[in-house]
């Protein structure tokens, strides 16, 4: 098969199945446009006004309305767009405000932190870095009274507030009273929440973070990339911080930016200003909250008993099955989500306890609260029948309605 078949089959499985990973959505056909444009054939190592190879002009100008946009909607003084994407993003602060051998500290994987957050022996972060890790409670919130003393015991140089499956607000006041208590860097990683922080519906960690991290991708919208923002507090601490922070990118880690990310960054983060992404914030919150409630309904066991965000993890044991095999079964029918860990999983990684599903790429398709609950009792005929295919494909052709009802955009 051809490249040009597979991604009209790929378009296809998109449109014809619920996108639930809560770290997938759609892009803007614009921003689609911006990434598939001639800016890909362009080299611009260095940063705008200042470049390695003539011929910038225009993109120099792409680059200043990404940073400009960036800088608007966070309300930072400082932001960089060149990373390629959040891991990047995540090893240059690092590079940047710390030496080799200093001590991190982050949300551990299990718990729903990320792999840059200090995961020990096989990531740059917990080699390359003395990483001490916090986790989650049995009942899959963080517990800030015990942080702060394993920050006092610890003094990390750096602490990572940030997360990929916690379904949680963030206290970012309760994070810098520990970090300031030792005086360590506060990062904060917001991939996930990123859109929802522009939107309005999660606290904003700028007032009280040195540095904030975030893929561009997830609740923003924009294409896969990601920024580093730098916050007046951060300056305050290092006036120097973002020119660390931009040399540890380039050419600290990275070559020439992809100039059509940047241009369709430029074109999400516009869209995240307007009005109508305060209720498309809402409206994924709202959704999450609706099937959450619904799940827990018909026997599902959810982390922490529910969602403020985005997302959930929902444990399968209550139906007899791990969460691997009921993943692979809704994959089935339709539903696509990954497989997770629950809080102080018992399972291994590969084949843990529970399913990690999220609510902003069917929102981005228009689907509200009534969608929600049709969608739990698919979830939850699945979980009931996994091993029936007859069930399975009833089941499929009812997400695949579902579906045509909600167009995803050309
Ligand atoms: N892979 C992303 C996620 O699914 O949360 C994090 O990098």
């Amino acid at each position: 098969m051809t490249i040009p078949q597979l991604i009209a089959l790929e378009k296809k499985r998109q449109r014809e199945t619920l996108m639930m990973i809560p770290s997938e959505n759609y892009t803007y056909s614009e921003v689609r446009r911006a990434i598939g444009s001639v800016l890909m054939h362009k080299y611009s190592e260095g940063y705008a006004h200042r470049r390695y190879y003539q011929g910038n002009e225009i993109i120099d100008k792409i680059e200043d309305l990404a940073v400009e946009n960036a800088k608007k909607l966070f309300r930072v003084p400082y932001a960089n767009v060149q990373p390629y994407s959040g891991s990047p993003a995540n090893a240059a602060v690092y590079f940047a405000l710390l030496n080799s051998g200093d001590k991190i500290m982050g949300l551990k994987l299990s718990g729903g932190g990320h792999l840059t957050h200090g995961h020990p022996n096989i990531t740059f972060s917990g080699k390359y870095f003395q990483s001490v890790q916090y986790d989650v409670e049995p009942d899959g919130r963080i517990d800030y009274d015990k942080l702060e003393r394993l920050v006092k015991i610890e003094n990390p140089k750096l602490i990572v507030a940030g997360t990929t499956a916690y379904p949680r607000i963030l206290d970012w006041k309760k994070f810098a009273k520990i970090a300031d208590s030792v005086g360590a860097i506060l990062m904060a990683d917001i991939a996930h929440i990123a859109g929802l922080v522009a939107g309005g519906v999660h606290p904003s960690p700028v007032p009280y973070v040195h540095v904030a991290t975030t893929t561009t991708h997830k609740t923003l919208r924009g294409p896969r990339g990601a920024m580093i923002l730098v916050t007046k507090k951060g300056l305050k601490l290092d006036e120097k911080m973002g020119e660390k922070i931009d040399k540890a990118v380039f050419p600290g880690l990275q070559g020439g930016p992809h100039n059509n990310t940047t241009a369709g960054i430029a074109i999400a983060l516009e869209k995240a200003s307007q009005k109508s992404f305060v209720q498309y914030g809402k409206a994924i919150v709202s959704n999450a909250k609706v099937l959450a409630e619904e799940l827990i309904k018909r026997g599902f066991k959810l982390a922490t008993g529910g969602t403020d965000n985005h997302l959930m993890v929902a444990d399968a044991r209550p139906f007899g099955i791990d969460g691997k095999t009921l993943a692979i079964a809704l994959e089935k029918a339709g539903i696509i989500v990954n497989a997770n860990t629950i809080p102080h999983d018992p399972n291994p990684p590969y084949r843990p306890s529970g399913i990690r599903l999220g609510t902003p790429a069917v929102t981005t398709r228009g689907m509200k609260e009534r969608e929600m609950k049709q969608i739990a009792v698919l979830i939850s005929t699945v979980a009931e029948k996994v091993g029936d295919p007859k069930i399975i494909s009833q089941v499929n052709k009812k997400v695949k309605d579902l579906c045509k009802k909600f167009p995803v955009e050309e």
